[in-house]
């Protein structure tokens, strides 16, 4: 892996990609497309990678349904006309759902906001597995069936540390608090956006 000077770090790369869906959810009448929403996800190519030896069921399971969100957009326009075609067909909380997986998808942004929040507050190499056993049990640790939680705590324990991580992204040391205090900011309007068209069509979120 190289960490080439003045390469975009992946970190760098999600954070911009969520300004631009930020700045979309926070027009008057917004209109998310899913294919803005599942490209700007598909950026977490380099997490991916490092869920790929730590978990790599888990990495499966979010380029799943990333995909099927992304196979979605070809059809479908926005967000909210995906749940409500979903709606009418009567499988909006079926298994393997577009919208089920929308759900699913957003937890997983939730967690990596409190990740970034947490790393944000923390310092040292061990900081990245703490972080994120913190993020996993606040966020999808409830959501998760008893195998899977066994399946996480698993995988949480043998993540790299922080500064393997990094070069795994690409971000430097230097500069990487900065990108994810920009991830922290930009996802919060999306993250928000998505609960409220949850509840708007009272599906509720925690399922
Ligand atoms: C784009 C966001 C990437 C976030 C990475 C965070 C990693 C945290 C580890 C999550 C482990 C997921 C393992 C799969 C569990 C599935 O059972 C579960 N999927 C999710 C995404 O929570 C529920 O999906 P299912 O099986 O009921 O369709």
């Amino acid at each position: 892996y190289s960490n080439e000077i003045g390469k975009r770090g992946n970190m760098e790369t999600v954070a911009d990609a969520f300004k631009g869906l930020a700045a979309t959810v926070n027009s008057r009448k917004p209109q998310v497309t899913v294919k803005q929403f599942s490209d700007a996800c598909s950026l977490f190519s380099g997490l991916f990678g490092i869920l790929d030896t730590s978990f790599k069921f888990a990495k499966m399971d979010y380029v799943g349904k990333l995909n099927d969100l992304a196979a979605a957009s070809r059809s479908i326009s926005t967000l909210e006309e995906m749940i409500d075609k979903d709606i009418e067909a009567g499988c909006v909380k079926k298994y393997g759902s577009h919208t089920r997986n929308l759900l699913k998808v957003k937890q997983g942004l939730e967690m990596i906001k409190v990740l970034c929040e947490e790393l944000l507050a923390t310092e040292g190499d061990d900081s990245l597995k703490d972080a994120a056993t913190k993020a996993y049990n606040q966020v999808l640790f409830p959501h998760h069936q008893y195998n899977i939680q066994k399946a996480c705590a698993t995988g949480l324990n043998s993540l790299p540390s922080k500064s393997l991580v990094l070069l795994l992204l690409g971000e430097a040391e230097e500069t990487i608090n900065v990108h994810l205090q920009s991830y922290v900011t930009a996802s919060t309007p999306v993250i928000a956006y998505l609960d409220k068209l949850f509840l708007s069509k009272n599906l509720g979120i925690d399922w």
